[in-house]
């Protein structure tokens, strides 16, 4: 069994639009995956993705219709909110998350592509690092930089972090793999679709935290 498969994100349509429900339903599983790291230094990012996450189903929800897609709810919010956006509501909310999203993709292509410390391979810090690089780092201040040391100290070793995914079963490394690099596909292009739509309509924000 394997906790990737089993929330897979879907194939995007031809226009690359990103359906809200589908995505909150695949997302909605990560604050639980989270708890299986097994340290309470992640608490703190816990509870910062699930305050995304609900923020956005919280405007979902008003309105399904009228903010079917999320390119739907980031016009919407343009409109209603001219003056603040685009940081406000769901549209900073996903902003955010995305740059998660992005740290996940990257760690698990990393690990997918056997990048590994050769002195350590049961340890994923040098894939959990190049993810931070490429995602996150830029917008945090030296305070939550430090947090980001605090919580590489407390990384999962390699194999727990495969038996997490395979949820809590013993399973070949080889398998655990091959089920990434599957989840990847569309994962990744879910991803990369979320970050063109925030450079197209200009509501990417350059501030540090
Ligand atoms: C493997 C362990 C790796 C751990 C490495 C951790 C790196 C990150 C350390 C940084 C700590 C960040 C703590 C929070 C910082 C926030 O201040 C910052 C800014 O927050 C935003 C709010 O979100 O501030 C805004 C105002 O300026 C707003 O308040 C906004 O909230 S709003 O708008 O909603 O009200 N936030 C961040 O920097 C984002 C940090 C995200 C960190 C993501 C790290 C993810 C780690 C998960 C590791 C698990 C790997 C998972 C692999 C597979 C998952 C499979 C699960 C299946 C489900 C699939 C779904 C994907």
């Amino acid at each position: 069994m394997s906790l990737l498969l089993d929330n897979q994100f879907k194939e995007l349509p031809h226009d690359n639009s990103v359906d809200t429900k589908l995505f909150l339903d695949a997302v909605s599983h990560l604050p639980a995956f989270i708890d299986c790291l097994g340290s309470k230094v992640f608490s703190l990012i816990k509870s910062d993705i699930t305050g995304n996450i609900t923020k956005i189903q919280g405007v979902y929800v008003k309105d399904p219709q009228r903010y079917a897609t999320l390119q739907h709810i980031l016009e919407a919010e343009r409109d209603d909110h001219a003056k603040e956006w685009p940081k406000v509501g769901a549209t900073l909310a996903l902003m955010w998350l995305k740059r998660g999203l992005r740290f996940i993709q990257i760690l698990l292509q990393s690990i997918a592509d056997g990048e590994k410390d050769e002195n350590n391979p049961n340890l994923i810090k040098v894939n959990i690092t190049k993810a931070y690089e490429g995602a996150l780092k830029r917008y945090h201040g030296w305070l939550v930089q430090k947090i980001f040391t605090g919580a590489l100290l407390a990384a999962p070793y390699r194999s727990d972090f495969f038996k997490a995914l395979s949820k809590g079963e013993e399973v070949k490394e080889e398998e655990c793999l091959a089920n990434v690099r599957h989840f990847l596909v569309n994962f990744t292009a879910t991803v990369d679709a979320i970050y063109d739509m925030y450079t197209n309509l200009n509501a990417e924000l350059d501030y540090s935290v």
